[in-house]
């Protein structure tokens, strides 16, 4: 038989939950399965470049485990026994029981559960409908960047910063607290490019030296969460060393003597103690930012993920600040355009159906609330009907102990739509099969560049799956609404959220695949002052403006935030006990979990493993390669040892979201993080962990 030939080559888009938004090349076989996925040579960020997991995403959407058909657990819970049912048996019964629930224990009890699974719009948030037209608990969004946000808004007031394309045209580009090697490819081209055309230098900081830090000028390897300590320290230099635009700061921020005395406390020796960086090393980051006009902040997330994350991200946002980076073309600041869209969803998130004010609960506290904790549970009834679309809380949710024994409650009823069996679906009731991106159309945003891209359905989705935005509907018209948006195709939601938002129309977007919300470059660099009342970008944080600009809830007392940019010493202390700090950083062939059963990547990722520093494993006695046991007050994971010179001792280091099975013991790395809400309003804390290690026992 003749191997099936590209009959035609479309745009898409990428729907992972990455910042690139890669436009797609994707070619479409002559027996109508896809073929190779390239990145667009024509989207000016994307610029041809995808990564390889993408690449091989014939592996993802052909593989032979895609759900196909729904299913009824017959066993008890995880035991993996299931019977095929039909869809409207499916539909009929969660139906029922979501209204028995209702009935009850009142409409809260039900739990609405979704992430970025895919970051179309329509698939994503269309689970909201559902949620408002029954009065059902909201869900308070803060697993990913709970902290980085607040930390961004404090200091600019407005979530944008300059067009990320312009790396390209900077002198000095600071990577920081984000393996772009690893989540964000296109980063690395734009960057590159500025060291190939203009010898521009490439800084990264980190915590180990990763991928990126490979390919950098100068890499900063500080202990974790002591990045506001890098930023004050080096502020201090700035001014110190007559590097500070002075005359910036008179007219763009709230720079006060008061600000200054409190930085000629954080020297470099001060800074240099917290950071484990030596002064050198401080000062030399200083002069080399400070002398660069153009340079280039790209702020990541990974950094923020620290129980002091958020003021982390503002204390090294303060440097552009300080010294007027953001006046010059490839100068300034970026982490995510997220706060430009000007997207009106209210139809496609069905403002108009809420029913009453419903509790909100933290998606990352789903441990603690499927367990009974009174405070997570904002003192409501518990949760016992749960709807799970485009997440795999099972492996990605902090607290893996009470996640796992949450969900396997005989008394919680679990629908999990999904593209596979996950170790979330595993513990099901009903497991519905759900659509690529492919097999469905929605319109994609992520804050990575300036375009929100149309991808349109160019094949057939496998046995009976169904996309997020057929199921809900089909739910809320059993649950009783006729509303007209549960009528709708999800093509006509996009046209219809285009149309309000004033975006040009579907038949348009469709044509070139993308509408560009690049903001005049003055207006993105905050040429005319930031986005505070008296357009001044504030070194004194009023958190509670952030809060209320946000509607963020606090989860601190408000008094207990540091006045200024700075240190907070406030996450997880190490002990006798606990001598370790865990990140658990990103791998490079995953994406959080999604990848973790395609061959290509399972291949590349190889077994889990956990970096630690030579010295440190020659006093435990561990060698490379050894079995070894991570542990803490929440559990304990077993990992392989990888011997690694590249990061601090007293810290561990354990790349990805591998299944949970693919650890001996079963048991995955969110085991060890912590579900307790980072201040200054929610968010895990998942690279801020102490723990202790050990080889594991023959
Ligand atoms: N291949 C791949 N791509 C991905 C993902 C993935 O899992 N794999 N995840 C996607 C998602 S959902 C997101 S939100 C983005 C996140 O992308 P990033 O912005 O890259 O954030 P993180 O992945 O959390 O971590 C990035 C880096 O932060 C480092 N880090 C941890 N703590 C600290 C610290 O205290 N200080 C400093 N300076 N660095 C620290 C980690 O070691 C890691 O190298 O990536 C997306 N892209
Ligand atoms: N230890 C540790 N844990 C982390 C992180 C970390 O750095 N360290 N990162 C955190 C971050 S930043 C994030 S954003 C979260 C992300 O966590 P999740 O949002 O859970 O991300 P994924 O693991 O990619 O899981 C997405 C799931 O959605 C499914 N899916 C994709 N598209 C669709 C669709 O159209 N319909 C339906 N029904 N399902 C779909 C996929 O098959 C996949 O199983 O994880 C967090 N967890
Ligand atoms: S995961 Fe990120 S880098 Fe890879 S194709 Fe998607 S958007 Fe691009
Ligand atoms: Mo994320």
């Amino acid at each position: 038989m003749n191997a099936p030939i590209p009959q035609r080559t479309i745009r898409s888009v990428c729907p992972h939950d990455c910042p690139s938004v890669c436009a797609l090349d994707v070619d479409i076989l002559s027996d109508g399965t896809i073929g190779r996925v390239r990145g667009a040579k024509d989207d000016p960020y994307t610029a041809g470049v995808i990564c390889e997991k993408v690449a091989r995403y014939s592996e993802r959407i052909h593989h032979p485990e895609r759900l196909l058909h729904p299913l009824r657990r017959v066993g008890p819970k995880g035991a993996g026994q299931w019977e095929q049912i039909s869809w409207d048996e499916a539909l009929d019964e969660i139906a029922s029981r979501f209204l028995a629930v209702e009935a009850e224990n009142g409409a809260e009890s039900v739990w609405p559960y979704f992430y970025a699974g895919t970051m179309g719009h329509v698939h994503r948030d269309g689970i909201e409908r559902l949620r408002a037209v029954r009065g059902y608990s909201h869900q308070y969004d803060t697993i990913c960047v709970g902290l980085s946000w607040p930390g961004y808004i404090a200091g600019t007031g407005l979530l944008g910063g300059v067009n990320p394309e312009q790396m390209a045209e900077s002198d000095c580009v600071v990577i920081w607290g984000t393996n772009a090697v690893h989540t964000q490819v296109n980063v690395m081209t734009h960057a590159m490019r500025a060291r190939k055309q203009r010898g521009a230098k490439v800084v990264v900081i980190d915590i180990y030296r990763n991928a990126t830090m490979e390919q950098a000028d100068m890499g900063l390897v500080l202990r974790p969460g002591t990045d506001g300590a890098l930023a004050v320290a080096t502020m201090h230099v700035l001014l110190r060393d007559g590097l500070a635009d002075r005359e910036y700061m008179r007219e763009f921020t709230d720079f006060t003597p008061e600000f200054e005395s409190h930085l000629q406390l954080r020297t470099p020796q001060w800074g240099a103690e917290i950071t484990g960086l030596t002064v050198e090393e401080i000062e030399a980051f200083a002069h080399l930012v400070g002398k660069t006009p153009r340079t280039f902040f790209r702020l990541g997330y990974g950094f923020s993920r620290q129980r002091n994350g958020a003021t982390a991200v503002h204390a090294a946002l303060s440097i552009p600040a300080m010294t007027g980076a953001w006046q010059h073309r490839g100068g300034g600041a970026f982490h995510s355009n997220s706060g430009t869209w000007a997207l009106d969803k209210s139809r496609l998130e069905g403002v108009h159906l809420q029913k009453g004010s419903p509790r909100l609960l933290d998606m990352s506290e789903i441990g603690p609330i499927l367990t009974g904790d009174t405070r997570a549970l904002r003192g409501g009834k518990p949760v016992h009907a749960m709807i799970v679309q485009n997440t795999n809380p099972a492996v990605v949710a902090p607290d893996q102990a009470l996640v796992r024994q949450g969900l396997m409650r005989d008394d919680l009823f679990l629908v999990v739509h999904e593209q596979f069996m996950t170790e979330t679906a595993e513990l099901a009731d009903i497991v519905l099969p759900a659509t690529m991106f492919l097999e469905h159309n929605d319109y994609y945003t992520r804050g990575g560049h300036t375009r929100i891209l149309y991808g349109a359905k160019v094949v057939e989705a496998p046995g009976e799956a169904r996309s997020n935005h057929d199921v809900i509907n089909a739910l809320a018209l059993r649950l009783g609404s006729d509303d007209a948006v549960f009528h709708t195709s999800d093509r006509d939601v996009v046209a219809d959220t285009f149309a309000r938002s004033g975006y040009p129309a579907l038949e348009k977007v469709e044509k070139t695949g993308f509408v560009d919300r690049e903001r005049p470059d003055g207006v993105a660099r905050f040429a005319g002052g930031f986005g505070w009342p008296d357009g001044r970008y504030r070194f004194a944080p009023d958190w509670q403006a952030v809060a209320d600009r946000k509607g963020y809830r606090w989860v601190c007392d408000p008094a207990e935030m540091p006045r200024y940019a700075d240190h907070w010493a406030v996450n997880e202390a190490t002990d006798l006990e606990h001598p370790f700090k865990l990140a658990t950083s990103p791998a490079r062939a995953f994406l959080n979990s999604s990848f973790n059963q395609t061959p290509g990547s399972l291949r590349r990722e190889g077994e889990p493993t956990v970096f630690i520093h030579p010295e440190n494993a020659v006093r435990l006695g561990i060698v490379h390669g050894d079995a070894v046991v991570v542990g803490n007050r929440r559990g304990q994971v077993e990992l392989t040892a990888f011997l690694h010179t590249g990061l601090c001792t007293g810290v561990l280091i354990a790349e990805g979201l591998h299944r949970n099975k693919a650890h001996r013991g079963g048991r995955g790395i969110n085991m060890l993080t912590s579900a307790e809400p980072a201040p200054p309003f929610g968010g895990a804390p998942f690279h801020d962990a102490a723990v202790w290690i050990r080889k594991a026992s023959c």
